[in-house]
């Protein structure tokens, strides 16, 4: 699907984009045409060329608000899915804690949806409390039923995890959390891209996602809030932008989503940001939805017919990502074997090592699809697999 709209492509069989994503060449023309044609800073200029930057950061900020049905003023652009949990932590779920209180969290979330929480609890003296996952790699809903109660103050999960690839059925988990008052944020980190995303369909409090997981650049990403919440919210960082007005005695803030963009933002990351949204809403969500489908299923198939090949977790559903074992080979040789006949895997504890520790595996392989990707990319590595656990026999 759209093979030749990505230029690093030709280098060799990419199957690492659950860690980021090749860029297609709208997207890098279009950062290429913002630094050429209409660079300057944003909010403050009253020229023409400011005025033309100010116009498409907001423009960008409308196209991906669109793309994930909120409003405008309910996107925060931030640089990426770690900061914009790190924001509703200091932000949203840092006023609302008090010792005893509780947040919860799964056993598949990505470190980037633990740390910051744990933070939070030595600030504040929260539990931590984690929803556990069974040996399929889906989540206990009965568990997790059990686990929301009058002490819980926010649940925070993955739509998709980055090293099973489980969907969570985050709608149906969202609607049991609010039935008992409890607000919801999702790291959207693997799904926005890969599967239609409709924030106020699912009824979530916070969704969070990173730019270069979609097809556009690194260093940008979103979080988005219902205004009622992003209302009561306080300043993340301070300083320019973020502010109405300025004494030595005090600082009125500026409207949301303003409040929470303070200084110089990443102009040319978030127009480039806005192209990636075109590009995909022009592709078609639930046709990169379907294919990325087909071709996960396609890879199963393959990987599970080869000898001493583990794959972790078999998830009710799944999506992006697969992760296996290959007899004693080691996964770093894994992929240093695949790199050497250009196939790009991800090997190691993929910032989820909770998580590894439950299946027992320190390190794992991980072939990860974009919407790029084809069967034969899917042959090429399942055809290098039996010779690498052969010459790694031990
Ligand atoms: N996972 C991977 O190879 P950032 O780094 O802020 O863009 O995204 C963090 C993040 C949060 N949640 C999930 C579920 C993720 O998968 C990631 C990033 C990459 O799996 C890089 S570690």
């Amino acid at each position: 699907m759209n093979r030749e709209d990505f230029p690093l492509l030709a280098e060799g069989v990419y199957l690492d984009s659950g860690a980021t994503t090749q860029k297609p060449y709208q997207v890098i023309e279009r950062i290429d045409r913002f630094y050429r044609n209409e660079n300057a800073n944003v909010h403050r200029g009253v020229y023409e060329l400011s005025a033309k930057a100010t116009a498409a950061y907001e423009d960008a900020r409308e196209t991906v608000a669109r793309f994930i049905n909120g409003n405008s003023d309910e996107v925060i652009f931030t640089r990426g899915t770690t900061e914009s949990i790190n924001l509703a932590a200091f932000s949203f779920a840092e006023p609302l804690m008090k010792e005893g209180d509780e947040i919860l969290i799964t056993h598949m979330e990505h470190h980037a949806n633990i740390v910051p929480w744990q933070l939070l609890c030595e600030r504040t003296g929260a539990r931590l409390k984690v929803i556990p996952v069974d040996r399929e790699g889906n989540l206990d809903r009965k568990a997790l039923r059990g686990m929301m109660t009058e002490k819980t103050k926010l649940l925070s999960l993955t739509h998709i995890s980055n090293v099973l690839g489980t969907v969570n059925p985050v709608k149906e988990i969202i609607a049991e959390a609010h039935d008992r008052g409890i607000p919801v944020l999702i790291d959207g980190a693997q799904a926005v891209g890969r599967t239609p995303v409709d924030v106020k369909d699912l009824d979530a409090d916070f969704y969070a996602f990173s730019g270069h997981k979609m097809y556009g650049p690194t260093g940008i990403g979103v979080l988005y809030g219902k205004k009622k919440r992003l209302e009561r919210m306080r300043p993340y960082q301070s300083g320019g932008d973020m502010i109405l007005r300025v004494t030595f005695e005090k600082t009125t803030w500026n409207e949301i989503p303003h409040r929470f963009e303070a200084g110089t933002p990443n102009i040319a990351g978030t127009i480039g940001l806005a192209e990636a949204v075109r590009y995909l809403e022009g592709t078609g969500m639930k046709k990169v939805e379907a294919y990325e489908e087909e071709l996960m299923d396609y890879a199963l198939a393959r990987l599970e017919k080869i000898d001493g090949l583990e794959i972790i977790g078999s998830p009710a559903k799944r999506s992006g990502a697969l992760t296996f074992t290959l007899g004693d080979a080691h996964p770093h040789d894994i992929a240093h074997e695949l790199a050497m006949k250009n196939i790009a895997v991800r090997a190691g504890h993929h910032c989820a090592q909770p998580l590894m520790n439950y299946y027992n595996v320190p390190a794992a392989t991980r072939l990860s699809l974009g919407l790029y990707n084809n069967k034969q990319d899917i042959d090429f590595l399942a055809e290098a697999l039996p010779e690498i656990r052969e010459k790694f026999k031990l």
